[in-house]
């Protein structure tokens, strides 16, 4: 039975003066006028919420209804405005690289290079450059979990004062394919399987190993990919690529080839696997969430960006085709040189607006900045521009604020679905009389966008170039260039990886592949898929023995670390002891790391030494050690016995000691350790007191007590 309405009134609902639900911006630098406006008109006793058509609202309870308990009018223009602007709020989403998070920063230029480029940015040191960053996964849908297997793409944009150049890039610094040609085969092998809708955001089933064991030139992509690059801890702890070769060009027209690079002054660090697939169920936001909290706490995310320079000379001597995508310039053949940082330093104000409104395009270039022939970056030329216009729904994409140029724009571009600008004057078209000054494109050399003069020739035909037929040798300096963990950790994924597809054929296939990489990394998958060895693929150029190993390319290899922006979970009970708690807080803190406290409820803790009440951040059961970098143990010898009853408290220190984490063990600690089976080693540390906190900041600053023996 319906309830009866009352009879006599009915409901009245008085908008909150405290909300400003309508608040609307239009332009990018118009930050705060709709806001005051609307709390100015609250402060007045006037409306808060409007429709959007600015009509002021009695009532957004309720729908206009012919009775008390009667049909809903059709001129209920209210509900059916709001109705309709909620079933259209989706746009499509992003064909890859949908799942991504944002924000927003600044270039600084930190050396001047008008020798190599007329770029206005490198002109001067100390220029900053308004920026925004999108960091993203690839084969995932929007709502697919942070930590899956996968690429992660790092586009940046620069809203520079000729115009916006986007260096659309991914943290890994070769791609799966070299021709634009395959890049929708190759999607959709690794989206999920048209026929049965999964996996999703996995790259570990039988359709992406079947196109890649077909696909050699994949096979050194799929290297990175099988490797701990693929599962980073966070966003800002990953080095970033342009991945193709680009061209500087400078004010007299010289040009020179140039590779971008994105080095973290965070350092790198990745996750095991078994962490991010914990990590994924326990935190599937744990990327954007990382990324917020520390631009939150100001602990900005700051990258040096790189340059690798080369000439022809250089680009005809090397080994490989420069023009090819599937191959990388190893550091120590052509050292990087640090030209500007990006400093990322606020946080999106609305995800919708900025993060997915955000139009990345690799066309996006400025002057002094010109595109190689690569035939994968041609390709995206069109590709991007063309997947706006699908995903935003207007040519006028440019207009929205996250998109739009900084600078002052002036074009005869006209109309269109959703024009923002109010055209005017009479002429829109060019040459015209009567926009004066104004009227076309700047004739002198100094100041309008000119391609790199290059000459080019030859016969028109679909031919894939013999420089880039030698699939496997840089995909063996790769792996020969890892430490032994982290060929362990590849030699992992690709038995979980090939372990997930159900035709023997394919697992042969890739086997046979990985023979002409590294024969011990062949015979260790083979054994790990319990399959024989099969001969090695016929390789069309014989990998090469003789390229030595480039340190550079491994995440571990004499890398400096630091805990510095990592997080340190401390388990406490009642009884926990304030002053060992208070140390290792303070210790860590002052070492730039986060700490946060996890209790047996969320309630908080009583601590020992009439310490009085702690608020906790994470109730146990919820906070899993894999969202933290190091644990502490400290809780009482009564809170230690309690826990270690409790599952979550033995999964906590188990995944901790499996996961090479240090672990700093509190005095009475020790019924924990035990109910969880763990054995002391040198990456555990005793907190008993106060003094034991440095000694554990340090041994932290290694990140990972890689030594520990244990099994996956
Ligand atoms: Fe992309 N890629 N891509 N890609 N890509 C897109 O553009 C494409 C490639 C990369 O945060 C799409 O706006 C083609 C390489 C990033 O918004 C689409 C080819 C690299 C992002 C597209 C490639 C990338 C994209 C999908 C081969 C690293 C996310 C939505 C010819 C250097 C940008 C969109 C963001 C997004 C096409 C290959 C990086 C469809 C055709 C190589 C970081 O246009």
């Amino acid at each position: 039975m319906p309830p009866k309405s009352k009879p006599d009134k009915p409901t009245q609902a008085t908008p909150s003066t405290s909300s400003t639900p309508g608040t609307q911006r239009t332009k990018a630098t118009d930050r705060r006028g709709n806001a005051d406006e609307l709390h100015q008109g609250a402060a007045r006793g006037g409306p808060v919420m409007t429709t959007a058509q600015g009509a002021p609202l009695a009532d957004d309870q309720n729908s206009l209804r012919i009775g008390d308990r009667g049909p809903t009018a059709l001129e209920d223009f209210v509900l059916r405005e709001k109705i309709f602007h909620f079933d259209h709020e989706r746009i499509p989403e992003r064909v890859v690289h949908a799942r991504g998070y944002g924000a927003h920063g600044y270039l600084e230029t930190l050396e001047a290079i008008p020798e190599l480029t007329r770029a206005a940015i490198f002109q001067r040191r100390g220029i900053r450059t308004e920026a925004f960053v999108r960091f993203s996964t690839v084969a995932g849908n929007l709502g697919s979990p942070d930590l899956a297997r996968d690429v992660r793409g790092f586009a940046v944009k620069l809203y520079t004062p000729e115009g916006n150049w986007d260096i659309v890039g991914n943290n890994i610094p070769v791609f799966f394919i070299q021709d634009a040609m395959k890049f929708p085969d190759l999607v959709h092998s690794v989206k999920e399987e048209q026929d049965r809708g999964w996996p999703q955001a996995a790259s570990a089933h039988d359709t992406f190993w079947d196109f890649i064991s077909l696909m050699p030139e994949a096979t050194h992509m799929v290297l990175w990919t099988m490797s701990d690059r693929a599962i980073p801890r966070s966003l800002r702890f990953m080095e970033g690529f342009g991945v193709h070769t680009f061209r500087f060009v400078n004010a007299s027209g010289e040009a020179t080839f140039v590779k971008f690079h994105w080095k973290p002054r965070q350092g790198m660090q990745s996750v095991v696997w078994d962490e991010a697939v914990k990590i994924n169920g326990a935190d599937p936001d744990f990327h954007r969430r990382d990324l917020w909290n520390a631009i939150q706490a100001g602990d900005f995310p700051q990258w040096d960006l790189a340059v690798q320079v080369f000439d022809d000379e250089f680009a005809d001597s090397f080994d490989f085709d420069v023009l090819d995508p599937t191959k990388l310039i190893p550091e120590e053949v052509l050292p990087v040189r640090v030209i500007a940082r990006l400093t990322l330093d606020r946080v999106v104000e609305n995800v919708f607006s900025e993060t997915e409104q955000a139009a990345f395009c690799t066309q996006n270039i400025v002057p002094g900045v010109d595109f190689s022939n690569d035939p994968l970056l041609q390709g995206r030329n069109f590709s991007y521009l063309d997947t706006q216009l699908k995903r935003l729904g207007s040519t006028n994409f440019t207009q929205l604020p996250v998109n739009a140029p900084r600078c002052p724009v002036a074009h005869f571009q006209r109309d269109g679905h959703m024009q923002m600008s109010l055209q005017s004057g009479r002429a829109n078209y060019e040459p015209n009389s009567f926009t004066g000054d104004q009227r076309g494109p700047r004739p002198d050399l100094d100041g309008g966008f000119r391609s790199a003069q290059v000459p080019e020739n030859g016969d028109k035909r679909r031919i894939r170039a013999e420089s880039f037929a030698d699939h496997y040798s840089q995909a063996r300096q790769f792996f020969r260039s890892q430490t032994p963990v982290e060929q362990e950790h590849i030699t992992d994924a690709f038995v979980f990886e090939l372990g997930k597809c159900e035709i023997p054929a394919i697992r042969t296939r890739m086997l046979a592949n990985l023979r002409n990489v590294d024969e011990s990394l062949a015979s260790a998958v083979a054994d790990g898929l319990g399959m024989p060895l099969p001969s090695a693929s016929p390789a069309a150029v014989a990998p090469r023995e003789d390229l030595p190993a480039s340190p550079a390319l491994s995440m571990l290899d004499g890398r400096a670390t630091t805990f510095a922006g990592r997080k340190l979970g401390i388990l406490v009970t009642d009884g926990t002891d304030p002053q060992v708690l208070d140390a290792v807080t303070t210790a860590f803190e002052n070492g730039g790391a986060t700490v946060e406290l996890i209790g047996p409820a969320i309630g908080g803790v009583k601590l020992g030494r009439r310490g009085g009440r702690r608020a906790v951040d994470h109730a146990l059961d919820g906070a899993p050690s894999v969202l933290f970098d190091a644990v502490a143990l400290l809780p009482s010898a009564g809170g230690a016995a309690e826990l270690a009853q409790r599952k979550s408290a033995k999964d906590f220190v188990n995944d901790a000691f499996a996961h090479h984490k240090f672990i700093g063990v509190g005095s009475a600690a020790s019924d924990l350790l035990a109910a969880a089976g763990v054995e002391a080693d040198d990456g555990m540390v005793a907190v008993g007191d106060s003094d034991d906190a440095a000694a554990f900041l340090e041994l932290c600053q290694a990140l990972r007590h890689w030594a520990r023996d244990v099994q996956p």
